[in-house]
């Protein structure tokens, strides 16, 4: 038995990832060369994060004072264009849908690979400025036809990505990513500047003692949902009541649940009939990392992961978390239809 003061072993994310796609003998490297800019995103962003509260005195990008006339940007806004360069630039990528961008982004076809990303930059706007965790969430896509690509390749069921993380901001700088073989979590050692996986093979509890949701909204949410909420505090099976943890980052909240089991809730109600959170860049990278952990994902009406989006910032209501936890708002809503 030897204790080491120092791990001489390390599996980096570019090691994990490259030794998953080998196993695929088709598998070309582009996945790797993609994932390892998208990193490279995350990377920036952390450290700009970081920074965030000293941006005025130094500025996001730089160690120097800013020029009086450059006007700051914004953390949201600097994230986007560093992960759309980012991406751009991986050489594998055709289309970009961002959630700071209106319109999808078509790559330039001399740069063009076979994959779409789906992206939030910057997720949990409303923590940024108080130096509450927030995250990158992204899911990917593989194209038909680079050629002739159209928004239909986006516009796609969930389930049809082919790999999908979220990276988060937090007391520690942690990704957690599928390929579609399971979990993994990576942290970033800051030292080495280098992702490390440090939770193999992720499994959400199978049924958890903590439900999220912004209670705030309860006077407008329907029937099911407000069940739900009343049984997590007042359960008449016997078991305990619920915890309630609520960040209001996403990938926070979600981040607790994969660790600590439970549900995470962002319910339709009367005045957002379709919830708050987007399809392509919120609902289904995490419903997709949450099936591949053994967790549910539930719209309110069917399999998150089945949804056909219209549009490319739809937005849909979301259930996700332990597999327990999941089946009994499912059985609530099929009691009510
Ligand atoms: P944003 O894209 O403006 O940051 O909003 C998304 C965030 C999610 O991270 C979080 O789950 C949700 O909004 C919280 O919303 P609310 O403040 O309505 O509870
Ligand atoms: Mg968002």
């Amino acid at each position: 038995h030897e204790a080491d003061a120092y791990r001489t072993d390390l599996m980096t994310i570019t090691r994990f990832v490259l030794n998953e796609q080998s196993r695929n003998p088709e598998a070309r490297g582009d996945l790797t060369i993609l994932l390892s800019h998208i990193v490279l995103g995350c990377k920036f962003v952390a450290s700009a994060v970081n920074k965030a509260g000293l941006a005025k005195l130094i500025g996001l990008a730089g160690e120097t004072n800013v020029q009086a006339s450059e006007e700051q940007k914004k953390l949201d806004v600097l994230s986007n264009e560093v992960f759309v360069k980012a991406l751009v630039s991986s050489g594998r990528t055709c289309i970009l849908v961002s959630e700071e961008d209106e319109e999808a982004t078509f790559v330039d076809p001399a740069m063009r690979g076979k994959y779409c990303v789906c992206f939030d930059p910057l997720d949990g706007s409303s923590n940024i400025d108080c130096g509450v965790s927030i995250g990158t969430i992204f899911g990917i896509y593989m194209i038909k036809d680079k050629e002739n690509a159209t928004l239909e390749e986006v516009l796609q069921p969930g389930k049809n990505m082919v790999a999908a993380g979220y990276c988060m901001y937090g007391s520690s700088c942690t990704l957690v990513l599928s390929t579609g073989n399971g979990v993994n979590g990576f942290t970033l050692d800051p030292s080495l500047g280098e992702f490390i996986l440090t939770h193999p093979e992720i499994k959400v509890p199978k049924k958890g003692k903590i439900y999220s949701v912004n209670e705030g909204n309860a006077k407008n949410w329907d029937e099911p949902t407000a069940k739900y909420v009343e049984k997590c505090k007042y359960p008449t099976d016997g078991s305990s009541p619920k915890s309630l943890r609520y960040v209001g980052s996403m990938v926070a909240d979600v981040h607790r649940t994969f660790l600590y089991g439970g549900i995470f809730l962002y319910p339709a109600d009367k005045k957002s009939p379709n919830g708050k959170l987007r399809v392509l860049y919120e609902v289904f990278p995490m419903s997709y990392l949450m099936e591949q952990a053994g967790g549910q994902s539930f719209t309110g009406k069917g399999r998150a992961l089945d949804i056909v989006p219209t549009k490319i910032h739809e937005r849909s209501p979301i259930f996700l978390g332990s597999y327990d936890d999941v089946e009994e708002i499912k059985a609530l809503y099929a009691a009510h239809a």
